[in-house]
């Protein structure tokens, strides 16, 4: 069917349709209309402001979080084109903003590369939006139309002229989409200084105008240099400056930054199209292999490793190693569970050929640093031999053989994973009040005595010779590090109750640094929790009122007579079962805490700066977050 009609014709009433199944299936387009989607809308906008900047047509993003939750996003890029569309009959700016996939890719307008959150494009934002106002500088002119739920609601106007360039968009989340219209500033900030480091000298401002003190920053770097210094800071590193090199074979460019650290655990960040490939994919896995050769050819090559001793491992050359790997790829396929993982299967031959020349290169040209990965590299692969050895008493015994628990583990009777806890008990004496206290149906109590090793400082192979860290693996059946099989866990909530002191958080702090080093996944799917046992109980005869932190008691005790005697509980040895049972395991009345991973870069940072060698950052992190120690969301 051909349209000849000027006013709606089939095409635009496919647009409306288009904008009315992002609609109603908003799930589909931004991921879920939770926190996470409202955030995606801020990323579509930057990211097609970066497609700009990519192409070298915009040097300054602008992002502001108004008062009454709305976001402005600007850029000095080309602008969107505003001309008209031959086929739609429509300015194009209208067919970009109604049209499902149009975004910008089409044509071939000199965008070689393009990003794009997952590519959903503009009009899903706007679909999503109760209100859009977008304003276009181009053409000598400045251009604006307002749109309500994704229908324009004027036609496009020339509001002024003048000589620049670029692209606002002002928008309002629609609260008949989203469970929750607050922006948080940290997610905001924490993708804008990823894409500040992806992208060289791009000027980044945020401003955050909700609060009485305007809160603004700036971000602007020099790369991925800086993106390695910045997660290293506050590390002792092998390597001062940053090895780093950037090269382009056939359509795809590939840029690489390695910095090592003293330290063992391995972080390797990887982007494609600026966007973090969490899962990984083609791109890591070519880096790695590329490191591992370059690495076991030059050691063989100057005599470090002998000619018949064997290879070093992969996982022992990137002990303390921390590494961005950036691609840009002209048709990124993204697969896996979260649409996170690079799929292109020449990506991984075109990186690790990149990687491996340029890295053989640097090896030869910096003896000095090469000789020390080298030797980093075998010291990791003598704790690895001694870690072996120590791992063995932690696994479990075959089918056949009884499964040999830990004997100071009280094990809940249930058999089903999906509904046992495990509880780890600071002390004896508490962990004796909590098998007491406990249900026994579902609950198990493992206590632990003293504290254990900080893994930020052992290898794997001291942090085994830890009786009670052995007894929690085997309590939790999954295994560690390579060998961990999250299928495996025995329980499927673990909660972690320590006493509410300084020693408490000390515990506390140092078994998540285990489960994240050792044993991620189980944050990962959201396995780990933090029990809160009260501070205070307040008595009068046989009544008991429990308090959880100074503010609720002061505002009970306001308007309370004297009568009541004021018990404030230094350890949880204090509560016998009962009361342990009341305020803290009943899982009908308790509050517990999700432990989650919101970012994986700042959560590396917190953990190496909070467990590392510097006392200084420890210092400055429990200075500022003394308050919120408690709800610690890594
Ligand atoms: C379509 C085509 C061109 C640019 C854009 C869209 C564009 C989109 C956004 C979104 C935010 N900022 C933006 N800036 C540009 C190419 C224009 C040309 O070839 O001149």
């Amino acid at each position: 069917m051909i349209n000849t009609d000027n006013g709606y014709n089939a095409s635009n009433i496919q647009v409306l349709e288009g904008l009315e199944a992002v609609r109603k299936r908003p799930g589909m387009y931004i991921g879920s209309t939770g926190p996470k989607g409202l955030h995606h809308l801020v990323f579509e906008i930057v990211d097609n402001s970066i497609d700009e900047s990519v192409v070298g047509q915009c040097d300054t993003i602008q992002v502001i979080i108004h008062a009454d939750n709305s976001v402005t996003v600007s850029d000095n890029g080309r602008g969107i084109p505003v001309d008209n569309h031959p086929m739609m009959n429509r300015p194009a700016i209208e067919v970009i903003m109604t049209t499902l996939h149009s975004g910008g890719k089409f044509g071939g307008s000199g965008y070689t590369i393009s990003g794009g959150l997952h590519g959903v494009g503009l009009s899903v934002v706007n679909a999503l939006s109760s209100l859009l106002e977008i304003t276009v500088k181009r053409d000598g002119h400045i251009y604006r139309q307002v749109y309500q739920r994704g229908k324009p609601t004027s036609d496009l106007q020339i509001i002024g002229d003048t000589k620049q360039t670029g692209t606002t968009i002002h928008f309002f989340p629609d609260s008949e989409i989203f469970e929750e219209l607050i922006f948080d500033r940290e997610i905001i900030i924490q993708r804008l200084r990823d894409l500040s480091f992806l992208n060289k000298g791009l000027i980044i401002n945020i401003t955050d105008e909700r609060e009485a003190e305007i809160f603004r920053k700036q971000y602007v770097s020099e790369g991925l240099m800086d993106f390695v210094t910045y997660i290293n800071k506050n590390k002792e590193t092998v390597n001062q400056e940053p090895i780093h090199f950037k090269d382009r074979k056939d359509d795809v460019i590939v840029e690489i930054a390695i910095q090592y650290n003293n330290g063992y655990s391995e972080n390797i960040f990887s982007f494609a199209n600026n966007i973090r490939t969490q899962e990984g994919g083609t791109h890591e896995i070519g880096f790695k292999n590329a490191l591992t050769r370059a690495v076991n050819d030059y050691a063989k090559k100057n005599g470090q490793l002998k000619e018949n001793e064997a290879n070093l491992s992969g996982e022992d050359i990137r002990e303390g190693i921390v590494a961005i790997i950036s691609v840009m790829v002209k048709d990124p396929q993204f697969e896996g569970q979260t649409k996170t993982k690079l799929g292109n299967t020449f990506i991984r031959g075109i990186t690790e050929g990149l990687v491996y020349e340029s890295l053989q290169d640097y090896l030869q040209e910096n003896p000095v640093v090469a000789k020390r990965i080298v030797e980093k590299a075998v010291a990791a692969r003598r704790a690895r031999e001694a870690a072996r050895k120590a791992r063995e008493l932690t696994r479990r015994k075959s089918a056949l053989e009884s499964t040999s628990l830990p004997g100071k583990l009280a094990d809940c009777s249930n058999r089903d994973p999906g509904s046992s806890e495990l509880f780890i008990v600071e002390g004896d004496s508490a962990g004796g009040s909590a098998k007491m206290g406990r249900d026994r149906t579902y609950q198990a109590i493992l206590p632990l005595r003293g504290k254990i090793l900080n893994v930020e400082k052992a290898r794997l192979d001291r942090v085994l010779s830890s009786e009670e860290i052995r007894n929690l693996i085997t309590a939790m059946g999954t295994g560690i590090g390579e060998e961990f099989d999250i299928t495996k866990a025995r329980y499927h909530k673990l909660l972690i109750m320590t006493d509410a002191d300084v020693d408490g958080s000390h515990i506390r702090i140092l078994l998540l640094t285990f489960f994240y080093r050792y044993m991620k996944e189980l944050i990962e799917q959201g396995y780990i929790y933090i029990a809160q046992p009260p501070l205070y109980g307040l008595k009068r005869g046989k009544e008991i009122h429990y308090f959880f932190n100074d503010q609720d008691l002061d505002n009970f005790t306001k308007n309370s007579d004297k009568k009541w005697s004021i018990q404030r509980y230094k350890g949880l040895g204090e509560m016998d079962p009962e009361q342990l049972w009341d305020t803290t395991m009943n899982a009908e009345t308790r509050t517990i805490l999700q432990v989650t991973i919101d970012d994986a870069i700042q959560a590396e940072k917190i953990f190496s700066d909070l467990m590392g060698d510097n006392v200084e950052p420890r210092r400055e992190f429990i200075n500022n977050n003394a308050r919120y120690v408690t709800n610690l969301d890594i």
